[in-house]
């Protein structure tokens, strides 16, 4: 049996087939295949690449015993969570990625023996062909000091079809680190967001990424080590969550893991919608307005909201609403400067991880 075979089948469990021969028709009633039903769309053919991203998976130093693996567009600049790709609707990429991964690293984070040493790239939302899947099954990974190049395409929403476009918000991750289902590479932080947006979106002024994972993480780190925020010298960054007032920002939300998380952001509150966006300034009351959203393992959303609209600045909390994960640690900040980019405090409370949950009500141990 093939590798691929194996890997496919490995994990289902065999369910007997059980089916009424009456209900199924003989061959001879069998009806004729004629031409395709009314209403039936008609596949479109991928455009090619419009342009070509570099994309390098590198070691980056231990957090405490823990690997720590990322993406970068440079191998200098990887990180985890990995940076944002951007794409608008109806574009075609192609994401030249580069394994620079030890392979002495991937041999010691080999769970299942059968899974192959590499990395790979596996996105959600935009469409791709069978070799752009970054699974084992499908021999898209990448060996140790290779590239390989995937193409995604943003597709565009269909009207004669009825069918909608790729705009949202989206992630991108490996898939066979550790196990065929890439769980070493989604723990040790190969993964990253992807926005595609429709043309005419506004663009953000700055774009944050929180990944709510596994162990009440926050971009895998635990309060107070999530927020690099430093009030003397408050710049943006993949950790550090900064605006001025009025700034148009963007957050792009993605669970990972084995957990349910409620995203909760204080003094801000959003369209429930694909790109968070309102249709022509108008949302009626179809569209939810909404500050705290449910989300599993997979799920990924966003919107854009201007930094303290009404509410003005401040160190605004961003957690996790589910209370002994924000107690655990699941916990940071928006941080909203004034009008001038000055931070209205510069004592706030750090917010730490509560060491024992064991006595609390209702709590048995940890
Ligand atoms: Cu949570």
């Amino acid at each position: 049996m093939t590798l691929m075979r194996r890997t496919l089948l490995r994990g289902l469990t065999a369910v007997p087939m059980v089916v009424g021969a009456s209900t199924l028709p003989s061959a001879a009633q069998a009806p004729v295949p004629a031409a395709p039903p009314e209403g039936a769309g008609t596949p479109s053919t991928m455009p090619p690449p419009g342009r070509t991203l570099d994309l390098y998976a590198v070691e980056l130093p231990k957090d405490g015993t823990q690997v720590r693996l990322g993406y970068g567009f440079t191998p200098e600049t990887a990180t985890y969570p990995g940076p944002l790709i951007e794409m608008t609707e109806g574009e075609t990429i192609a994401i030249r990625l580069h394994n620079q991964v030890p392979e002495a690293t991937l041999k010691a984070l080999q769970v299942d023996p059968e899974t192959p040493i590499g990395v790979s790239l596996h996105v959600h939302g935009v469409r791709y062909q069978w070799e752009s899947d970054g699974t084992a099954h499908t021999g898209s990974h990448v060996p140790p000091g290779e590239p390989r190049t995937y193409v995604w395409h943003a597709k565009a929403p269909s009207h004669k079809d009825r069918l909608p476009g790729t705009a949202g918000y989206w992630w991108y991750h490996d898939h066979v680190v550790g196990t065929p289902h890439g769980t070493g590479g989604l723990t040790a932080g190969l993964l990253g967001p992807v926005v595609v947006r429709r043309s005419g979106d506004p663009r953000p002024d700055h774009t944050f990424t929180t990944f709510f994972g596994n162990l009440q993480t926050i971009n895998l780190r635990r309060s107070p080590n999530i927020d690099a925020y430093d009030p003397m010298n408050p710049v943006a960054g993949p950790n550090s969550f900064v605006a001025r007032e009025g700034e148009r920002v963007e957050f792009i939300v993605i669970c990972t893991g084995n957990d349910m998380h409620t995203w909760h952001l204080h003094g801000h509150s959003w369209a429930d919608t694909r790109t968070g966006l309102i249709e022509n300034g108008q949302s009626f009351d179809s569209v939810r307005t909404i500050d705290n959203k449910t989300i599993g393992p997979g799920d990924s959303f966003g919107f854009q909201v201007i930094a303290g609209d009404i509410s003005g600045p401040g160190d605004w909390m961003l957690h996790c609403h589910m209370q002994f994960h924000s107690d655990m640690g699941m916990a940071t900040a928006f941080h909203v400067l004034d009008i001038n980019g000055n931070p209205v405090s510069h004592d706030m409370p750090a917010m730490t991880s509560m060491p024992s949950m064991s006595s609390m009500p209702g709590m048995h141990g940890h």
